[in-house]
């Protein structure tokens, strides 16, 4: 950052406008350090905010957070050893038995998650995963689908964290299960697609345990004085591998004792 001031507000916008754009026309577009090679995180984080600003002033409010990027493959992949958050909107959410219109996306990709329901805040910083536990009523078996705005889904980190870390949809299973007696570390899962088994993994693929994710979510929003509310959820990041879902495709997420939670795509 030296020998620059901060990107002002003017800036930040439009960067976030050239986001909503590809988005609403669901066009491809370069990743925005193509332009601005020297982009910062914590700037990524401001047009991530104005986005989702924009978003929510013409009434399509945040109900839920995600982390991102929470697996050792993600991580590794991207050549990072943090992971990132994003901001999941009404408009994101699909009722578990509804169809996904591939349309309104641009390269869709589905990912196997747990939610985390909360029934009570979660304010950082020392959120412990023990507290995230504690104040989790409900976990359910979830899709998250992710769709970069970014050609060919290539991007940096800075590019990533401003495009929302690849939010698009999600669902969650009808079914919850309170969290108390289950070991979310050592939670199976089993990720068809089209009745093939694509994947399989466990609760510990994410951080070590689910749990950890959220913790470190709740801590990291306490740095900007935000913080996880009681009755929304929490996407702690993916199990395995994402992959790429077109019209006529069937995802189905099945987890041990849990239960499952599909995807019908058209
Ligand atoms: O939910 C995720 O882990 C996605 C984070 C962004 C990286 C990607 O689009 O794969
Ligand atoms: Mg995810």
């Amino acid at each position: 950052m030296a020998g620059r001031q901060p990107r002002g507000t003017h800036e930040i916008e439009a960067l976030a406008e050239r986001l909503e754009r590809a988005q609403r026309l669901r066009q491809e577009m370069d990743p925005l350090t193509v332009e601005h090679a020297d982009l910062t995180v914590d700037e990524a984080y401001a047009i991530q905010f104005a986005l989702i600003m924009r978003q929510s002033r013409r009434g399509d409010p945040v109900v839920a957070m995600k982390a991102g990027l929470t697996s050792k493959a993600k991580q590794v992949a991207m050549g990072v050893d943090e992971p990132i958050y994003g901001q999941i909107c009404e408009s994101m959410i699909l009722d578990d038995g509804e169809t996904l219109a591939t349309s309104e996306l641009i390269h869709p990709r589905a990912e196997p998650e747990i939610a985390f329901i909360l029934g009570a805040d979660l304010r950082g910083p020392g959120v412990t995963p023990e507290r995230v536990l504690a104040a989790t009523r409900e976990v359910a078996p979830a899709i998250e689908v992710i769709d970069s705005r970014y050609r060919n889904f290539r991007f940096t980190l800075p590019d990533v964290v401003a495009d929302n870390a690849s939010s698009a949809r999600v669902i969650l299973a009808a079914r919850r299960s309170s969290p108390v007696g289950l070991d979310l570390r050592l939670m199976g899962m089993v990720f068809e697609k089209n009745g093939e088994v694509v994947e399989t993994g466990a609760g510990a693929a994410v951080l070590d345990h689910p749990a950890n994710a959220v913790a470190w979510l709740a801590n990291k929003l306490a740095e900007r004085g935000g913080f996880l509310s009681a009755g929304s959820f929490v996407m702690p990041g993916a199990l395995s591998n994402a992959h790429p879902v077109a019209p006529g495709d069937e995802i189905r997420v099945t987890f041990d004792r849990l239960g499952a939670v599909a995807l019908r795509c058209t």
